[in-house]
């Protein structure tokens, strides 16, 4: 696995011309990955909104007015039933989403139940729910936890124009504990945010450049929000440049799952059927997010039959 990526590297294999660096990431991909078969993950939010950090690009924070209503930690029954559901739709992993700088010892009794029952119905298990201590990570661990989601979310250079209330190095040590406790990593960003393509690239090679790459690398298209500092900057990339950004961390993560997150529900069919030409290998399905949407169902399920993919990567 090779860690140490330059900007000057990553620019030149981003900037090839499209058919040799989609030749070149298709190559890679089928030799890591059956490249006709997709992975289908499902998103819970368990507690939304109410966030005391300042992410300036999400609906949940509390520092925006975004009219995202915050709500209490779902009980386990809830969350189980929703999970059979998304089970029942074709996903194999469930991923429990909560709105929290880090979690209280206490809340982490109710999550770990909720690892253990979505385990019990036979899915992988995936929980977000912002920085943990080495110690809080073992317990999910122990619960049986698959992955944890954890982003770097943009370059370091960018990170601090939109993120106040932690820092990148934050979110690294937290990546430490999650892998020391043997929990599979699941860390990405977003694009979209009004940044040059050498910030999307930056931020690829902060993940590249990880001790080990993550096993599953979501590339979130920032979905829009009302009332959040984004909104002010936010400039949807050239379709193109998505393509190139996917293949880019296709090869670059050689036997990472990439994740087309976010945003999907502003891609055209086209655009989509390209990404899993470069590489990308996972969707979320299912109507909604956390707070926003997602394509319906009906259009994924169309759209993998005309190209032939089957989802059951897990
Ligand atoms: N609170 C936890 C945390 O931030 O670590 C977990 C939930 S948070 C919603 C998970 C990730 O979703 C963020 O790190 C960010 O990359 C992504 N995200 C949040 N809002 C988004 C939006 N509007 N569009 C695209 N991605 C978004
Ligand atoms: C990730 O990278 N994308 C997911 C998951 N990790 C938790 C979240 C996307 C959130 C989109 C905004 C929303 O629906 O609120
Ligand atoms: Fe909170 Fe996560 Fe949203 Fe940041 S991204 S405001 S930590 S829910």
């Amino acid at each position: 696995m090779r860690s140490d990526w330059t900007r000057a590297q990553a620019t030149t294999l981003y900037s090839v011309p499209f058919a040799d660096l989609i030749f070149q990431a298709q190559s890679v991909h089928r030799h890591n990955f059956d490249p006709n078969c997709i992975e289908a993950a499902s998103l819970l939010s368990v507690k939304t909104g109410g966030c005391p950090e300042d992410c300036s690009y999400c609906s949940q924070s509390a520092h925006y007015e975004t009219g995202v209503k915050a709500s209490r930690l779902m009980n386990c029954a809830d969350v189980v039933a929703t999970a059979r559901r998304a089970k029942k739709c074709g996903a194999t992993r469930f991923c429990m989403a909560a709105a929290w700088r880090s979690p209280k010892d206490r809340d982490l009794d109710r999550i770990c139940d909720m690892i253990s029952a979505v385990k019990g119905i036979g899915m992988e298990t995936c929980v977000t729910l912002g920085m943990l201590t080495p110690s809080q990570a073992v317990r999910l661990a122990d619960a049986g936890l698959d992955f944890y989601n954890h982003n770097v979310d943009t370059s370091p250079e960018f990170y601090v124009e939109i993120i106040k209330t932690r820092t990148l190095q934050d979110r690294i040590n937290t990546l430490g504990h999650v892998r020391d406790a043997g929990i599979k990593v699941c860390c990405g960003g977003i694009i979209g945010m009004g940044e040059p393509v050498e910030d999307r690239l930056g931020m690829l090679i902060v993940l590249a450049n990880l001790p080990s790459h993550p096993e599953s690398v979501p590339i979130n298209l920032w979905n829009e929000v009302k009332g959040v500092p984004v909104e002010e900057i936010a400039e949807r990339p050239d379709p193109i440049a998505i393509v190139r950004l996917i293949a880019t961390a296709r090869i670059m993560m050689p036997k990472s799952v990439v994740r087309l997150s976010a945003g999907r529900q502003y891609m055209t069919d086209e655009l989509q059927a390209l990404c899993f030409l470069a590489g990308a290998n996972s969707i979320f399905i299912g109507d909604l997010l956390l707070t926003t949407k997602n394509p319906q169902a009906e259009r994924d399920a169309n759209l993998l039959r005309r190209l032939g993919i089957t989802s059951e990567l897990a």
